[in-house]
């Protein structure tokens, strides 16, 4: 079964709301692709406008964030009902900038991604090594356990329509990517893995995108491996770029 390439920008915390519109409008027929799932990934304050300024065009929208519980005393916070409600379609869960600067751990992102899918939202869960982890060779049993634990009692159904993102955070915002190659054989090691957690249909379906400084002169060859289905990209999908990554 051909899987849909997916091709997601993660804004992180850039643009305003206007900039965030007049991007939209700069990006508009960049990104037409109709052979593609195009996300914009957007901060909370971007996402009422940018739902507006993609309306009638390919573009998906995604949020970067929120918290497991639907309404409350969660000062700063913002629910899967309000993103819903909002238009957003797919979440970004696990990024290394929330497990790193903002302390998310698996139990929490195991939470967020169970709690999605309850509320129709569609996850990106992020998973990923640090240098020192690449370095000592320990890597692949790392991304096994992140993956193993973030989809604890997740049901087969659902992670037909997870989105992985392998994301290596020594090529997070550093410029430096991992070669086409080290990419595909960890992409690879997530298939297989869903493949020994599920059964070889959800292995099939999954989709897996590689992220960390995938731009548009490297994206055609990442692309091209067996195992990658498109992109979570950083800093690229604030420019130009992002158009010729939909179309590499
Ligand atoms: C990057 O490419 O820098 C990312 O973190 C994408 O999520």
């Amino acid at each position: 079964m051909a899987r849909r390439r997916i091709i997601a920008g993660n804004w992180k915390m850039n643009k305003t709301p206007s900039e965030a519109v007049a991007l939209c409008a700069e990006l508009k027929d960049l990104v037409k692709n109709d052979a593609v799932d195009v996300v914009y990934c957007v901060p909370a304050i971007d996402i009422v406008p940018v739902v507006e300024a993609v309306k009638g065009t390919n573009v998906h929208v995604g949020a970067e964030n929120f918290y497991i519980e639907d309404k409350g005393a969660f000062t700063g916070e913002i629910s899967a009902p309000m993103l819903k409600d909002a238009g957003v379609e797919y979440i970004i869960i696990g990024h290394s900038e929330r497990r790193d600067i903002f302390g998310e751990n698996d139990i929490l992102i195991n939470q967020k991604v169970k709690k999605a899918f309850a509320s129709g939202l569609k996850p990106i869960l992020c998973c990923g090594e640090s240098l020192a982890l690449r370095k000592a060779g320990t890597y692949k049993e790392w991304i096994e356990r992140q993956i193993t634990w973030d989809l604890d009692g997740v049901t087969a159904d659902q992670v037909k329509e997870l989105v992985i993102a392998y994301e290596p955070i020594w090529a997070i915002g550093t410029g430096e990517t991992a070669t086409a190659d080290q990419a595909e054989e960890v992409c690879a090691l997530i298939r297989e893995l869903i493949c020994k957690l599920y059964d070889q249909a959800t292995a099939e379906a999954v989709r897996i995108q590689y992220g960390g400084s995938m731009n548009a002169g490297n994206a055609a060859e990442l692309l091209s491996k067996a195992n990658i289905d498109g992109g979570l990209i950083g800093g690229a999908s604030l420019k130009p770029d992002f158009g010729q990554i939909v179309n590499a």
